[in-house]
């Protein structure tokens, strides 16, 4: 193995044809991944400001079309925003390897190149809403400094010692051998550089002081929280809420969707942040956190949804919240006529809004500061967020909210208004079944056929399944912890051999029965019954 090695690389390292194109590849590709890796070490000491790779993968984000995000979006899931840092390493990695072979002849190109990396990195973060300028300057700079030594220090371990311009006493002893272990041994050493500096950044960003913040907060228990931690246990145990594999009544926090546009979860201080109301009002207020907790007395179950869910899909969630009525801090900062439009916009820039009615309409709209008793976990918009029943999440849920603005309604666009999604966002009413998974086998016999569904706001009066083409059958529906939050639903099948398409539809308190008629997600919100086939043995 090792002879072989020695003797592919004997013919690389020609005395006299200069370095092979591989090796030249090589030392680009470990030149950038150093120096990738090293911008991303440096840069997570400047924590909550992004390093150089996120930075720019941000702006890609922000700065591409539409059509791009989704197109990303459904290849990728919600693994789409990995995929884009692993795109934007993958073409960085690609350039490299080209300026590494460039470099042969002269490293002048090869360093320009490395240059403009940087200075593209250190814009990206310079711009981006939590980029620090001075973390910028240093980061970029240690990354272009760490990929240009690499490529010219492993260009100069590759390069034939032999050649007579080399040969004492100018340059080092002949020996091919030598500059043969020595190329390999330090392409190691910088491929490991790079890994543990990758690394290490992770570790630093994953253990911010904001989680250790967030676990000295203090939340005192109120009486509400009590009477619906009595209705899920009910629900928990009963029939319907025991049946296996259906969701639970209320998601915890580590296992609730998560949608949002941050790459890295903004890391919000919360001795620092504050809320401010401004805009059309008599005066503006602004808020501290502990203001906030000191308030947050009202306790509200809410089923959170996603405008992309697909029919049948997971982006919805319910929660128990808690946090302070909108109208009261509204109120205190006094509405001006004419404000038609609450906009609010969150410490990464991320923007929505909603007409000013539903914060006064008597739903749900809260100003949250905890989910299911604990502070809002970092992902979910620590230190606080909006929730509002009965509309999509991404005109009404901003997480790591930092300022609410009133204005008119043809004033202004939330961030994925101009990106093709609905002005308004009501939630649609919607139900999935959760068992049997679709193309799933079943025994023969008593199944359980069972999910969930949600009409925020309107609350749901009836869930029907539908085997194969026979009757609409009702299902047994589960405790219900108030009209904004999802009810569990359980109808026991008896089983016959042979394949069926099973399919849920829900009625809710309005009268409205699930239209059929399939609808993707853009531009306001799937339609369809969920439908699922499986096989009974
Ligand atoms: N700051 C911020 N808040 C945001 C978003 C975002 O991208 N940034 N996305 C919204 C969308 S589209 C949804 S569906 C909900 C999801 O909330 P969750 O991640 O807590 O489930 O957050 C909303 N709030
Ligand atoms: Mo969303």
């Amino acid at each position: 193995m090792g002879e072989q090695l020695g003797a592919s690389l004997d013919k690389t390292i020609d005395k006299t044809e200069g370095i092979r194109t591989w090796i030249a590849a090589l030392a680009g590709a470990l030149a950038a991944g150093l120096a990738l890796a090293s911008g991303e070490f440096v840069g997570a000491f400047g924590a909550p400001s992004p390093g150089p790779v996120v930075a720019v993968a941000n702006r890609v984000i922000d700065l591409a079309p539409g059509w791009f995000v989704e197109l990303g979006k459904s290849l990728f899931g919600l693994a789409d925003k990995p995929a884009l840092i692993i795109g934007t390493i993958c073409i960085s990695v690609a350039l490299a390897m080209a300026l590494g072979v460039v470099a042969r002849r002269s490293v002048v190109p090869a360093l320009l190149g490395f240059a403009g990396f940087a200075i593209l990195g250190l814009l990206a973060i310079a711009s981006d809403p939590q980029g620090s300028l001075l973390w910028a300057i240093i980061s970029s700079a240690i990354a272009a400094a760490s990929g240009m030594l690499t490529l010219s220090f492993l260009l100069n371990r590759a390069r034939p010692r032999s050649t007579p311009a080399k040969t004492p006493p100018f340059g080092t002893p002949t020996n091919p051998h030598v500059s043969r272990r020595s190329f390999l041994g330090w392409a190691g050493v910088a491929g490991l550089g790079a890994a543990s500096a990758g690394a290490a950044a992770q570790a630093i960003r994953s253990r911010s002081s904001v989680d250790i913040a967030r676990d000295a907060v203090q939340l005192e228990p109120v009486d509400s929280s009590t009477a619906f931690d009595q209705v899920l246990d009910a629900a928990t145990a009963s029939d319907v809420g025991s049946t296996p594999g259906i969701s639970p009544l209320v998601v915890p926090g580590d296992d609730f969707y998560l949608i949002d546009t941050a790459l890295i979860k903004p890391q919000v201080n919360p001795d620092t942040w504050t809320l401010t109301i401004k805009g059309m009002v008599d005066q503006e207020v602004t808020y501290t956190y502990q203001e906030l907790l000191d308030r947050a007395s009202t306790v509200a179950p809410v089923t959170l949804s996603c405008v992309s869910n697909e029919v049948g899909g997971q982006l919805v969630g319910n929660a128990i919240w808690r946090g302070v009525p909108l109208s009261e801090l509204l109120d205190e900062a006094g509405v001006q006529p004419g404000a038609t439009q609450i906009a609010s916009s969150s410490v990464d820039g991320w923007t929505c809004g909603f007409p000013t009615e539903a914060a006064y309409d008597g739903r749900t709209a809260l100003l949250a500061v905890a989910m299911n008793d604990e502070p809002l976990p970092v992902a979910h918009g620590f230190p606080a967020r909006l929730v509002v029943s009965g509309l999509y999440g991404y005109v009404s849920a901003t997480k790591w909210i930092e300022t609410i603005e009133l204005t008119t309604w043809e004033d202004f666009d939330g961030y994925w208004i101009p990106r093709g999604w609905s002005k308004v966002g009501p939630v649609k009413t919607q139900s999935r079944i959760d068992t049997p998974s679709n193309r799933s086998r079943v025994g023969q016999g008593t199944t359980a056929i069972a999910g969930v569904a949600w009409a925020p706001n309107t609350g749901i009066a009836k869930v029907e399944v539908q085997i194969d083409d026979g009757e609409w059958q009702q299902a047994q529906l589960g405790e219900s912890l108030g009209a904004d939050a999802w009810v569990q639903w359980l109808y026991a099948w008896d089983a016959e051999p042979g394949n069926h398409t099973l399919r849920v539809r829900a009625t809710d308190e309005s009268g409205y029965s699930q239209t059929p008629d399939l609808a993707s997600p853009a531009p306001d919100g799937a339609t369809g019954w969920h439908t699922i086939d499986v096989e009974v043995a």
